[in-house]
């Protein structure tokens, strides 16, 4: 036993003289950081930072930088989570890049608002320790007025399903993106009221939505008001889960709507969305599938109380499903505010403090025409946006199809590559509806017979072949 002992400490001695001798383990002891701003506009833009590790390996690092300019902020951040706090922002490391190897880079982004011009921050600092390297990145002599489109270099068409090839996904600047880090496209259809056409979701339509459709996901519309989740919160949340299963079961990502309508203060259902959003959270942590939408359409009341309503939500979702994508209603029936006679400026000024967000933006083609273009079109450059919910008609849900504004709205959204899901994938006897009254009561929801004016107009444009890239 003395032996052992003696030996012990020897071995101990000589750990600690080597802790002595050698330099300190996961310090950061140089950095280089490149600075580029990809796009700017009036107001704002979109930059990137690829920060080089030229020190020792650390794990759960964190990027500090100074603004020079005190009107520059950053609003939305990836690759990392991004705070500012004066005019200091912090980069903390994101799950899947906490570690950061001697040599290795991470790319951390954002869309910043500002007041003039967009000068370079100063002072980078990886752990604390300076970044003496390069600061210096192109920056555009003409800034554009839209960021350029981000297509991927011709890549073979991907096999696979919509979540198969795309995997968890994240908000990335004003785009989508998937487990590649490159902006995506979700194109699909919503339910109708799960409370009356729930007779229109089972194997056979699902199947159709999968393969005939080739739709990348399933809106579920849950109304909380007539008829709906308030009057058996169990048994809506289980009709939500089981959607979500069954679209998981197809690759298809599931969009969870809370759809709020009137009351149009969203506040009015605050404690509902909570327990609502805490169980399906929890419920579908581990999915890949689910993107949360916390208020379907917001109205009556200001962009403050539906911020201050998202602001108390999303920590509810945060808390069970850290990595979700959580989309935001907006002001005017989901408008960006234009349909009270505001726009998304209000947003941009004073946005949802939360990271891995969108805001949504309905429209109805019949009603909504070329001003709300202009307002998305411009928008879409600064914030990120994913269409919840349109309609191929009035915004009564009935009437005639309006092809020419559908198809100038479906090719806006393609050239921003913005999501969309229709309203609705369903039998209702409205204009709106893919399918003609009674579809539901049979099992064929394939043939180009059952379908209606608006769903063979949404099914020739969701069809198409996604280019998801995989690299
Ligand atoms: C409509 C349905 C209609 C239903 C009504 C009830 O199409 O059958 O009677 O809701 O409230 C929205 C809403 C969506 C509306 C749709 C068409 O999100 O719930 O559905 N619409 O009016 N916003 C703009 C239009």
């Amino acid at each position: 036993m003395k032996r052992l002992l003696a030996l012990l400490a020897t071995c101990a001695t000589g750990l600690s003289l080597a802790a002595l001798s050698t330099p300190q383990a996961a310090a950061a002891t140089g950095c280089k950081v490149d600075y580029t701003i990809t796009s700017q506009w009036q107001g704002g833009f979109q930059a990137g930072v690829k920060v080089t590790n030229l020190g020792d390996s650390v794990t759960g690092w964190k990027l500090t930088f100074d603004w020079p300019d005190a009107g520059q902020k950053v609003v939305q951040g990836w690759g990392a989570t991004l705070s500012q706090s004066g005019s200091t922002v912090t980069a903390s490391a994101a799950d899947w890049n906490r570690t950061l190897a001697t040599g290795a880079a991470a790319d951390v982004g954002f869309v910043g608002s500002s007041t003039g011009a967009n000068p370079k921050p100063t002072a980078f600092k990886l752990n604390g320790v300076a970044c003496t390297g390069s600061v210096e990145g192109p920056t555009p002599t003409n800034p554009p007025t839209t960021p350029p489109p981000t297509d991927p270099p011709t890549n073979p068409p991907a096999t696979g399903t919509p979540v198969g090839i795309n995997g968890q996904l994240r908000v990335c600047g004003v785009n989508l993106c998937n487990q590649y880090n490159r902006p995506i496209q979700l194109r699909g259809m919503s339910t109708h009221g799960l409370q009356w056409f729930s007779k229109c979701y089972n194997t056979a339509s699902l199947d159709a939505l999968a393969k005939d459709w080739k739709s990348d996901l399933l809106r579920t519309a849950m109304y909380v008001q007539e008829d709906g989740y308030e009057t058996d919160p169990a048994g809506f949340t289980s009709k939500v889960n089981n959607l979500v299963d069954m679209a998981e079961a197809r690759g298809m990502y599931a969009m969870i709507d809370f759809h709020t309508l009137t009351p149009g203060d969203p506040t009015h259902n605050l404690a509902r969305a909570k327990t609502f959003f805490a169980s399906v959270a929890a419920r579908n942590a581990d999915k890949k599938n689910v993107i949360y939408e916390i208020t379907n359409e917001p109205n009556g009341v200001s962009w403050a109380t539906i911020k201050s309503y998202a602001e108390q939500v999303i920590p509810v979702i945060r808390a069970a499903d850290p990595d979700a994508v959580v989309i935001v209603g907006t002001r005017g029936w989901s408008s960006l505010g234009v349909s009270e006679s505001s726009n998304e400026s209000e947003i941009v000024n004073n946005p949802v403090n939360a990271t891995n967000i969108m805001y949504a933006f309905h429209f109805y083609a019949a009603s909504h025409t070329d001003s709300y273009r202009t307002v998305v079109n411009r928008a879409a450059t600064q914030l990120p946006l994913f269409v919840t919910e349109f309609g191929t008609v009035s915004y009564t849900g009935g009437g005639a199809v309006d092809r020419a504004s559908t198809t100038a709205w479906l090719d806006l959204l393609d050239r921003h590559k913005i999501g969309y899901a229709n309203w609705t994938y369903s039998d209702a006897d409205e204009g709106s509806a893919a399918f003609k009254p009674g579809t539901c009561n049979g099992t064929d929801y394939s043939s180009s017979s059952v379908l209606t004016e608006s769903g063979a107009l949404l099914k020739s444009r969701i069809s198409t072949p996604d280019s998801f890239p995989t690299s």
